[in-house]
């Protein structure tokens, strides 16, 4: 198979969160599979949706990547179980969340995988980081840049 850039969303709000988001990243950087790794800059964000739970730290990373998009899915959760996240409430507080936001153009709806982010065009805390990394990028369903995406969010 051959490789793929894939993008995908990091947040922390529980412990060490700028640690958190680190241990991540190095361990995308050694996971097989992961030919390279870059990161964005991390950002200190308020809380969206269940808002009553600590400020989160976000980021973003492209990985140039010969898994696929359920190989990649399952190295993400891998990672956040080796974190220490446990699951507790839908949106609630999280040593670690890891989403694949896009893989290269693909558009993938399965049971288990959804690819573009359904969310991810409507969410600051997303497109901030990953537009720092890649403004030119075209959503695939939407046919616009990550760079624009922010620009309407930020108008409305
Ligand atoms: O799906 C991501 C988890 N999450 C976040 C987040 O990562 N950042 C911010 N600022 N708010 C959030 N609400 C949820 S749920």
């Amino acid at each position: 198979m051959g490789k793929v850039a894939a993008y995908l969303g990091l947040g922390s709000n529980l412990g060490d969160r700028e640690s958190n988001l680190k241990s991540a990243v190095e361990m995308l950087r050694v996971s097989g599979g992961i030919l390279a790794v870059r990161a964005s800059s991390f950002y200190e964000t308020e809380p969206v949706g269940y808002v009553d739970q600590p400020g989160f730290l976000n980021a973003a990373a492209e990985v140039e990547t010969t898994l696929s998009p359920e190989e990649l899915l399952r190295l993400c959760h891998d990672i956040e179980d080796r974190l220490g996240r446990v699951r507790t409430i839908r949106w609630g507080p999280r040593t670690i969340d890891l989403d694949i936001l896009l893989y290269g153009d693909r558009v993938i709806d399965t049971e288990d995988l959804t690819v573009p982010h359904p969310l991810m065009h409507e969410r600051e805390f997303v497109l901030r980081p990953l537009s720092e990394i890649a403004p030119g990028l075209p959503h695939p369903r939407l046919g616009k840049t990550v760079g624009e995406l922010l620009d309407a969010i930020r108008r409305r």
